[in-house]
Order: C-alpha cells, then sequence, then structure tokens
C-alpha cells in the first residue's frame, strides 16, 4: 500500500491530534514543515516564530522516539517548498504517497489552501475542543442573540466542571462581580520561566537572522516549548497565582506585565496543553481549598466558555468575517502601535510589554490597545492584522472574533451587545498608569485631557444613530445630551484636534 502523508502543522502539537490518530505507523509518512508562507502572512512577533518552531522540532522529535517514519522540514532547509501545500506535494513527489491526511487548520486561508490541492486531501475535525462545530451551530440556530454567558452554561453542564448535580457549584453561574478589583500594592507571582536549550537556541540563532527586523524583542527567551516543560508552568500557576487570578483579573499596573494571569493561551493554542488538563487542575485546587471559586469560576469560564464561544462565532461566521467594518472605520493604526512612542502611558506600557514578551492580558488588549482604536476610528482590519502578528498565542480562529467582534464592534454585534467602549475613567480605576501620564485623566478637554475622554463622547456622538436606541448605551447619551451645548463642541473640537494630529503623524 502507498504510504500517505499525514500533515502537522506548528498549532497542531498534540499526541492526540486527529490527524495522527487516524494515521497508521506501519504505512503513514508524517510531514511537519517551517515554511515561509506561514511565518510571513503577517509579520510574526520574533518570539511567537521562535516558540512554533522550537515547539515543532521537540514534537517532531517525539514522533521519530515514538517510531513514527518523519519528515521534518527546517526553514533554510535548501530544497524547503515555502507553503504547506508546497510541501505536501514534495512530500508526495518524494515518497510516492498520492493522499494527506490533515486535521483541520485554525484559519480559513489554509483550510482553502489544502482544499484546493490537486491531490486528495482528507481534512479530520479538530477535536481538541470542546465544543464542536456542528454543537456550536445547533446551539446558535434559532438564537436572536449568542450571548456567551447561555453557551458558557451548557459547556458546564456538559463537563461537569464545577457542578452540584444540575446546578452550578456555590449557586451562581458567573463570580465576575468579586473579580473587579483594582491593582494591588504588589504581585507575588510571576509565570516560570526556562532557559533556553541547544534546540531552542538552534531557532533563536535562525529566527534572529531571518526575523530580526519583525517588531518585537526575541530575547531573553523563556518560554516552555514541549508538554513537559508547559505542564511545569500549569502547575507553577495553580500554586503561585490562580488563587488571585480573580480578585485582579482586570487590574493592570506600570511594570507589571503579568499580574495573577496564567500565560498558558500560546501552550494552549499550540497544543502542547489540553483545555481538560487546565480546567481539571483549576478545579482541583478549588475542591482541595487551595483556590477560591471566585477565581476558579472566572478561570474556567475563559475557557470551556470564551475560548470555545469565540472559536464556534469564527467558524459561523466564515471566511470574510476578518472583512467585515460595520462602523465604516478607515484611519490607518497609528505608529506607536508598532514602537511604543507615544505619551499616553497606558499605550506606552501595552505596546512596550507587547514588544518585549509578545503578551498583553486581556484587559489591555481590550480596555487600552483596542478601546483606543475603537475610539479612533481606526481600520478594523488593519487591527486585527496588528493583533494577529503581535502576540505569541494568535490563530485566526481566537483572534479574529476577539478583534473583529469583541473588541472592534466590527461585526455589528454578533459578539458583543454594545461596543467595549470607555474613557479614561475606567483605565483610572483598573491601573496606576495615569498618575505617571503626561495627560491628565481628570481634565476633560483640550491639550493636557486624557484622549480617551473627549474621543470616547466624540465616538458616541459619531455613531449615535446606531447606539442611540440601545437600552444599554442610553444612559450614556443621555449624560452627553445633559452636558452644554458649548461643552459638547469643545469635547467635539478636542478630538477632531488629536485625531488631526494623529493623522499627520506628529506624536500625541
Ligand atoms: P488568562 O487571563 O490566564 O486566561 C486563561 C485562559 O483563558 C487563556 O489562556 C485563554 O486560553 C482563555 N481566554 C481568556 N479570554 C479569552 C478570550 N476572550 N478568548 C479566547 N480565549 C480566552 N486569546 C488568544 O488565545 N489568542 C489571541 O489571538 C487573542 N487575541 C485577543 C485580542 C483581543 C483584542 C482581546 C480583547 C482578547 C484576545 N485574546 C486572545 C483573549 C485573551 O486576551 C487571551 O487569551 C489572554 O490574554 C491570554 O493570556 P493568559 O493565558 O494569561 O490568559
Ligand atoms: C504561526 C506559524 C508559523 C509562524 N510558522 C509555521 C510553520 O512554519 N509551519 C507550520 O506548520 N505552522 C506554522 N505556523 C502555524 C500556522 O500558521 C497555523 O497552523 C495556521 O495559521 C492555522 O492555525
Ligand atoms: Fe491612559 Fe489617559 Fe490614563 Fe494617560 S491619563 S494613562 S492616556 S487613560
Amino acid at each position: 500500500m502507498k504510504p500517505r502523508v499525514v500533515v502537522i502543522l506548528g498549532d497542531q502539537l498534540s499526541p492526540e491530534i486527529r490527524a495522527l490518530r487516524e494515521a497508521d505507523k506501519d504505512r503513514d509518512v508524517i510531514l511537519m514543515a517551517e515554511v515561509g508562507d506561514e511565518a510571513t502572512y503577517v509579520p510574526h512577533h520574533p518570539k511567537k516564530i521562535a516558540f512554533l518552531f522550537a515547539a515543532m522540532r521537540k514534537f517532531a522529535e517525539s514522533l521519530h522516539r515514538d517510531g513514527w517514519t518523519l519528515r521534518y522540514t527546517k526553514l533554510d532547509d535548501s530544497d524547503n517548498a515555502g507553503s504547506i501545500p508546497g510541501e505536501i506535494l514534495r512530500a508526495c513527489e518524494e515518497t510516492g504517497a498520492e493522499e494527506c491526511l490533515a486535521t483541520e487548520p485554525g484559519e480559513f486561508r489554509l483550510i482553502d489552501a489544502l482544499e484546493e490541492m490537486p491531490i486528495p486531501v482528507h481534512i479530520f475535525p479538530d477535536d481538541r475542543f470542546l465544543c464542536s462545530h456542528g454543537e456550536f451551530d445547533a446551539w446558535a440556530e434559532g438564537r436572536k442573540e449568542l450571548r456567551m454567558e447561555f453557551f458558557y452554561r451548557e459547556m458546564r453542564r456538559k463537563t461537569g466542571l464545577l457542578m452540584d448535580g444540575d446546578k452550578p457549584e456555590g449557586g451562581k453561574w458567573n463570580y465576575d462581580h468579586d473579580n473587579r478589583k483594582p491593582p494591588p500594592g504588589s504581585i507575588d507571582a510571576a509565570p516560570m520561566q526556562f532557559t533556553p536549550d541547544e534546540t531552542v537556541e538552534e531557532v533563536l540563532t535562525l529566527v534572529e537572522a531571518r526575523f530580526g527586523n519583525n517588531f518585537g524583542a526575541l530575547r531573553p527567551f523563556w518560554f516552555a516549548t514541549d508538554t513537559a516543560q508547559a505542564r511545569r508552568a500549569l502547575s507553577h500557576f495553580i500554586k503561585t497565582a490562580l488563587p488571585r487570578f480573580g480578585d485582579f483579573q482586570d487590574a493592570m499596573m506600570e511594570g507589571e506585565r503579568f499580574l495573577y494571569h496564567s500565560i498558558l493561551s500560546m501552550y494552549l493554542n499550540a497544543g502542547l496543553l489540553s483545555w481538560t488538563e487546565i480546567c481539571a487542575a483549576a478545579e482541583q485546587a478549588y475542591k482541595d481549598g487551595d483556590a477560591p471559586l471566585n477565581a476558579v469560576e472566572g478561570f474556567i469560564r475563559q475557557i470551556v466558555g470564551w475560548r470555545e464561544y469565540m472559536r464556534g462565532i469564527y467558524f459561523r461566521e466564515g471566511p470574510a468575517y476578518t472583512r467585515r467594518n460595520t462602523l465604516n472605520h478607515d484611519r490607518k493604526l497609528p505608529g506607536f502601535y508598532w514602537d511604543a512612542d507615544t505619551s499616553m502611558t497606558c499605550l506606552s506600557e501595552a505596546v512596550a510589554q507587547t514588544r518585549d514578551e509578545a503578551y498583553a492580558h486581556h484587559i489591555q488588549r481590550l480596555m487600552v490597545t483596542g478601546n483606543f482604536a475603537l475610539l479612533s476610528g481606526i481600520d478594523p482590519h488593519e487591527v486585527h492584522e496588528w493583533y494577529l502578528a503581535v502576540y505569541a498565542d494568535a490563530y485566526e480562529w481566537v483572534e479574529a472574533p476577539n478583534v473583529i467582534g469583541m473588541s472592534q464592534f466590527a461585526d455589528g454585534g454578533v459578539v458583543g451587545s454594545k461596543p467595549y467602549v470607555s474613557g479614561g475613567n475606567y483605565i483610572n480605576k483598573m491601573s496606576d498608569y495615569c498618575k505617571g501620564c503626561a495627560y491628565d485623566v481628570k481634565v476633560k478637554t483640550g491639550e493636557g485631557a486624557c484622549p480617551f475622554n473627549y474621543l470616547y463622547w466624540a465616538f458616541l456622538d459619531r455613531h449615535k444613530a446606531r447606539f442611540g436606541k440601545n437600552p444599554r448605551m442610553a444612559q450614556m447619551y443621555r449624560t452627553w445630551m445633559r452636558m452644554s451645548e458649548e461643552k459638547r463642541a469643545d469635547t467635539l473640537q478636542s478630538a477632531e484636534a488629536f485625531l488631526d494630529r494623529l493623522d499627520r503623524g506628529v506624536r500625541v
């Protein structure tokens, strides 16, 4: 029997990945390939590329040890075909294979490329997720609104996580109201860091040479790059940070990049960890009395709720989703997203840590970089490409619904019932950024005023026809309309002057 080529992509590094389960050790050839097309379709952060290449090499090594016949193409191999389809065809030619087995990629771009290949490619569902496409569609069918909270309850029932019979543990599904504390005085946790071994060092040298000019610092590089290390990072998080995860989930602090977050998304999304083992470890910490319910419920909700929901939305909405632009925003992404060169401390902190770590936590992504882009009317596709490039955990299936949907409201309300926008007050409440900022968060208009303040009202004013009748925004519109005409004119003028400086590339 002729061999088949079994392709495993860079974010499919799980021993139980479906294509591998379908494969025959005695017959098939596993293909893993570092290719130019995947490494350059957006200018990925060098840490993201290094993480994936190192993790791919180690995963390939483990498959080889398990007795699989393996073809591993390195980026600088002279006969590298440069793309996943190209590498599949080359593998077919060289092994005599005439068909390929694959697990569904997490981006339509690559699904389309596999479907258009001149040989049969059998694409199996990626069943590393809790909710299949069919199950999500069945849940979504006939609903006027696809609200995460209801989806999440279904997932809790399905998994039995934090369930007391058919009731939620503690009597409530969601403990978020306990989870909005402002920043504490100091942080007594940090993610586990790993010293690069020989494989990682080799990859770092390659990435430095090939992608050294991309936005982002490659070194120091401390990510886990195999499952054993990622599991140590998970245990470390459960012990040292989970207990306070809930309390300070939304807080932001100057110089503190990780707070009590898990920093596990890149491992989970690449397949080094599974959602089941992460959630089981968190639930166990609650059962053992080592972490409170508000922390564990909040954490589990992010994974079986938000993460699965976002994936459901991406595959349901289809390939055109990343081009949605309901609010017709067309401003260019400001240069400071690429160099952190701004006097706005919240933005310089969020962008600088993104540059250094390929990481920012959820509220920084949503309420700082995302909020600013939305208030300023930046083209959502540009915003999407930025997020896809700069975070180590970014793949379209999870990034696009978070950016196009949740953060930019470019999908017209599929993900959110109202836009996530705020003035400086919210950032001031949840962070210590404002006290050292060149702008004054208490001042509403004029030169030294916090730009979020006037941009917020200008956004509401600009989109009054769309949001004016939204009951969740009525209070804000009433406040706006109660302001004197002079104050409103002043606010709009401040916003216009600021956006004009932004457009002219003046440092803001
Ligand atoms: P924690 O705060 O410790 O949360 C635990 C886990 O929950 C995460 O590891 C992640 O797997 C999951 N999670 C939490 N929130 C979400 C969410 N909204 N959607 C999906 N999963 C979630 N997450 C990505 O994995 N990839 C992305 O490209 C991505 N882009 C984002 C863009 C924007 C504009 C926003 C607002 C959010 C984005 N998120 C993305 C979601 C979230 O910000 C990250 O998952 C989280 O910051 C990862 O850090 P962590 O592992 O420390 O998470
Ligand atoms: C992100 C990425 C990068 C940078 N490089 C590769 C690669 O060289 N080979 C590979 O198989 N996968 C890579 N990936 C991950 C893919 O882009 C990812 O599988 C798709 O975007 C689908 O999620
Ligand atoms: Fe950001 Fe405004 Fe606070 Fe400065 S004052 S850190 S711009 S919210």
